[in-house]
């Protein structure tokens, strides 16, 4: 029998590559967008799968209870994968109320819609490593205590102790994914990796003459997004509904990112001072390339992300492939195809 599957946020970066897994499979999927003045699925056009006869595109808002109820006994999926939030970190602080209605509250919307219209209906839940926040654990686990340094890290805490909550509670099988950064050329361009790919493709092309980023010291660990939706989805066909994190294993300072873009078009740079005043120039034209602003910090600053991605390889057979090296030329190269198209996503 056709599965089917809803993907909530489909014209996010994860909604895409999921929506064309589920489709890979054979699923059916109804992926889930919002009513904007101008809707937008460049990712899915992408990934040329917008008009795919087994894609239904459903308009639908999180933070509406009753439509999660309406729309979940409409389509009777087989599965539910809940990837739409409110997902900018930085915006969090200034809208942190919007937040946690999406980001938070929305996932609970989800599980009551399931509780109520039938309990066999799987869920995913999107969490994040940035519910580990304040560093208590190297690397951080399954079992690592949660410190969230952001509102967006504090409702996504609340929507993974709920996931938690209505598996034991009601049985439901709702697991939750503690997803570490994961990249692609589909990432939104607000976050930093992709703000980098482009700027340094806008450089290469004459279009932009220096970058500006906030803090370089941060430490991330970054996968491919195309192959951390592949444990989404595993973890909806295993046994059991449980937690798993899915992570490299590997930690990169925001900066050496920036030294990674730069070398993949072959611009060796120094990085010169520190703090507030700290420049990055191109070895071979002592032009300034990269530039500290202080308007890109954070009230609060999650300063070390590395995450063990065992319990997955076990339980799931699950494992990251791509290394970062590769990931990072991947984007540039494909914001190098896009900025010299015109392409302005
Ligand atoms: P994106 O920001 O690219 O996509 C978020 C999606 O949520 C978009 O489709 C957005 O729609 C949708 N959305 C926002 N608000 C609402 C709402 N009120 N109702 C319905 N849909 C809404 O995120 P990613 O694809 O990168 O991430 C997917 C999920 O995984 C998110 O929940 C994120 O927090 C989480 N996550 C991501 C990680 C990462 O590194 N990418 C790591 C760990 C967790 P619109 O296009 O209209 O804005
Ligand atoms: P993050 O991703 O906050 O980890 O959340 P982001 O790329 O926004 O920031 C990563 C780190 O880079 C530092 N930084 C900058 N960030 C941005 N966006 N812009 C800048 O100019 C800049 N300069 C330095 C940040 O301070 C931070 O330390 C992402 C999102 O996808 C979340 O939804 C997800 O849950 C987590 O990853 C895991």
């Amino acid at each position: 029998m056709t599965k089917k599957a809803i993907v909530t946020g489909v014209t996010g970066q994860d909604g895409a590559y999921l929506t064309e897994l589920l489709l890979s499979k054979k699923y059916k999927v109804y992926g889930t967008y919002r009513r904007t003045a101008s809707v937008n699925f460049w990712r899915l056009d992408e990934l040329g799968v917008t008009d795919h006869p087994n894609l239904t595109l459903v308009e639908f808002d999180l933070t509406d209870p009753m439509n999660s109820v309406r729309m979940i006994d409409e389509i009777r999926p087989d599965e539910v994968y809940n990837l739409a939030a409110q997902s900018f970190v930085g915006v969090s602080f200034e809208q942190p109320y919007s937040t946690s209605e999406i980001t938070g509250i929305g996932a609970l919307n989800l599980l009551e819609a399931i509780r109520i219209i039938d309990r066999n209906i799987k869920f995913y839940q999107a969490s994040t490593s940035e519910m580990f926040g304040k560093v208590q654990d190297i690397p951080q686990t399954e079992k690592t205590p949660f410190y969230p340094r952001s509102p967006y890290g504090v409702a996504k805490l609340y929507a993974h102790w709920m996931t938690i909550n209505y598996r034991e509670s009601y049985d439901i099988f709702a697991s939750s994914g503690i997803l570490f950064n994961h990249e692609s050329p589909l990432r939104g361009r607000e976050f930093v990796t992709r703000k980098i790919t482009d700027s340094v493709a806008k450089i290469k092309l004459g279009k932009l003459s220096c970058l500006e980023l906030g803090n370089l010291d941060a430490k991330r660990d970054w996968g491919y997004a195309k192959e951390y939706v592949e444990g989404m989805y595993l973890m909806l066909q295993s046994s059991k509904a449980d937690t798993y994190v899915l992570a490299t294993n590997r930690t990169e300072t925001v900066r050496n990112f920036v030294k990674l873009a730069f070398k993949s078009i072959d611009i060796e740079l120094e990085f010169i001072g520190s703090g507030d005043s700290e420049i990055a120039v191109n070895k071979n034209t002592g032009d300034t390339v990269v530039r500290v602003n202080p308007k890109f910090y954070r009230p609060t600053e999650v300063d070390l992300l590395i995450g063990d991605p065992n319990k997955a390889y076990e339980d799931l057979d699950w494992e990251p492939k791509t290394s970062l090296e590769s990931l990072c030329s991947l984007m540039v190269a494909e914001d190098l195809r896009r900025n010299k198209d015109g392409f302005s996503f």
